[in-house]
């Protein structure tokens, strides 16, 4: 039977060549893969200026960093690591390519505004490379709190455009996933035939399309004090600086479920594969993830207990903080349910599932300790939050993001990569992880306060061994990195199913044909039916290159 031509031998729209038929591109496939080189690129930039914050913090005094560079280094991590790479990596790289697939169509609604998106991504980019130059990155850290943010004459108005812009990206990718999965699901699809990777794109895309406003309407503002000096943070002339705080944190908040949400929606494609079984639950993680994007935009001002904030007011928040905790732990349940008693079959997605499963836990229950007005005012800027939001978005998204990577790159390339490094690189990355935010957690009940460059002599052995687990998981990271691109150089051997998946994916050839199906697709009654692949046994399945 003659090969289908993958997308990578069939351009669209026709006619452009090389470089140009990726430039000028409305595959969504394509776009992904753009993404994909993009989002790595800003994420190992973060990832080495994370080592050169950690290196500093390493040993007391100043090691190699002067206080302001400190401060302008720990800002554009953070920057990058929030606007560049947390929030658009799992919709823009896994979204784009797979949702049009998992819906069983051959493209989002929108292909042209998608290739938009993708400009708008990188020309955010650029701007935030601007920004480092002639008066240097901002030192105000990533939340550009004023009035420190007015006031500082580091390129702040520079940065803040580059948010702006990035905005509006990812505004644009949430309307697009909204249209394409109310009209362009197959016909036989009906929405609790959705895979659950699809309703969490689906309940972050309205995140993305309500939340993000907030935040470009107040980076403009900033922009505005700094130019006009007009006095809206200004108390002395009836402005209010706590203001720029519930504006900030008005989508800030909502934005850390526009990064799991999509990291669950992973979590619940990988679990059932590899357990061989129904997800437990899928009605009930449908709810949750909707139920997550609403909760979540009542809770913004868990952020501010110690800015003044009424006791009623913190009340309030503390509360709707413990109610928005519930339906993440459905889906752990979920989880774990789904492997209880499972036919488990150990691959280095599931293994890096599990991980996330843990590491994402451990920042969901530091985050009720936080919730709880006692603890938090007690723990507030110091680095016990620092480790925590690093259990949630790297321990929770950034494994997400490794999972998704090792689950689905045998379906985008068509080359497997080797699992004995791949296990290798991922307990490095985790047992560094924990060497490194748990003596975190530690020091910030201690006192140790966050963005400091330098600390009082009892907090240096807990940041000395902490530089250790920092170099540990950078090498995981880049072992993980090498180990798949190195993939790329092997032939495409993959079959359609390399997991024995039974969402729609895993349908089409390795990798997909330009329009993805050469027929109407077979709708599963249910998307997570795996009496099919059970009956057939899983002797067949690859074990790694
Ligand atoms: C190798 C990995 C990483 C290392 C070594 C690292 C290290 C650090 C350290 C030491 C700080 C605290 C700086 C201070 O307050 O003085 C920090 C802050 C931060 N990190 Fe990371 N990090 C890593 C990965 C990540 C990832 C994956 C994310 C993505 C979500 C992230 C997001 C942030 C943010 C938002 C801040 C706050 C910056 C600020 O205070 O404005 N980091 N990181
Ligand atoms: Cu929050």
């Amino acid at each position: 039977m003659e090969s289908v031509k993958s997308f990578y031998e069939t351009p669209s729209p026709a006619g452009f060549t090389g470089i140009w038929s990726w430039l000028i591109t409305f595959d969504h496939k394509r776009i992904a893969l753009m993404y994909l080189y993009a989002i790595l690129f800003w994420f190992i930039l973060a990832v080495l200026l994370g080592g050169v914050i950690r290196l500093e913090l390493m040993f007391e005094g100043k090691t190699f960093l002067r206080p302001e560079l400190y401060n302008s280094a720990f800002t554009l991590h953070g920057v990058i690591m929030i606007f560049l790479f947390i929030i658009p990596a799992l919709p823009a790289v896994f979204g784009n390519f797979f949702l049009p697939i998992q819906i069983g169509t051959d493209d989002v609604y929108f292909p042209k505004l998608n290739l938009l998106s993708w400009y708008l991504y990188m020309a955010g980019g650029v701007v935030a490379v601007v920004s480092l130059f002639s008066d240097g990155f901002p030192d105000t850290g990533w939340t550009f709190y004023v009035p420190f943010s007015i006031s500082t004459n580091t390129n702040v108005s520079t940065a803040v455009f580059a948010a702006f812009i990035l905005g509006f990206s990812s505004m644009l990718t949430g309307l697009n996933f909204i249209t394409t999965i109310h009209k362009m699901r197959a016909k036989t699809m009906g929405w609790l035939q959705l895979p659950l990777f699809t309703w969490s794109l689906y309940a972050t895309a309205w995140v993305q399309l309500l939340a993000t406003p907030v935040v470009t309407i107040t980076l403009v503002l900033v922009m505005i004090e700094r130019y006009f000096n007009v006095g809206l943070f200004d108390p002395s002339r009836g402005g209010d600086p706590i203001l720029y705080q519930h504006l900030f944190w008005m989508y800030s908040h909502p934005a850390v479920y526009i990064m799991i949400l999509p990291g669950m929606g992973v979590i619940s494609e990988i679990i059932p594969v590899f357990a061989r079984k129904s997800i437990f639950g899928y009605k009930a993680i449908v709810a949750s993830s909707l139920a997550i994007a609403i909760a979540g935009s009542l809770v913004w001002a868990h952020h501010m207990y110690t800015s003044g904030m009424s006791d009623t007011a913190v009340f309030v928040f503390s509360l709707l903080t413990f109610v928005v905790a519930i339906p993440s732990a459905i889906k752990v349940f979920s989880w774990v349910a789904t492997l209880y008693k499972g036919a488990i079959e150990m691959t280095p997605p599931l293994f890096l599932s599990l991980c996330f499963i843990y590491l994402f836990s451990v920042g969901g229950l530091t985050g009720l300790v936080l919730g709880a007005p006692g603890p938090n005012i007690h723990v507030h800027d110091t680095h016990f939050v620092v480790a925590h939001f690093h259990c949630t978005m790297f321990g929770g998204t950034g494994f997400a993001f490794f999972a998704a990577l090792h689950y689905w790159w045998p379906k985008m390339f068509g080359r497997m990569y080797d699992f004995k490094k791949a296990y290798i690189a991922a307990v490095l990355v985790t047992g560094g992880f924990m060497f490194h935010y748990v003596p975190m957690f530690i020091l910030g009940l201690q006192g140790m306060p966050r963005r400091y460059f330098d600390y009082l002599p009892q907090y240096a052995p807990g940041n000395f061994f902490a530089g250790f687990g920092a170099l540990f998981m950078i090498a995981g990271i880049g072992l993980m990195m090498v180990n798949l691109f190195a993939s790329l150089a092997r032939q495409r051997t993959v079959p359609p199913d390399p997991w024995g998946g039974v969402t729609l994916e895993w349908t089409v050839p390795s990798p997909p044909p330009l329009h993805n199906f050469e027929k109407d697709p077979d709708i599963p009654d249910y998307p997570y039916d795996f009496s099919k692949i059970v009956a057939a046994g899983s002797g067949s399945r690859p074990k790694g290159a």
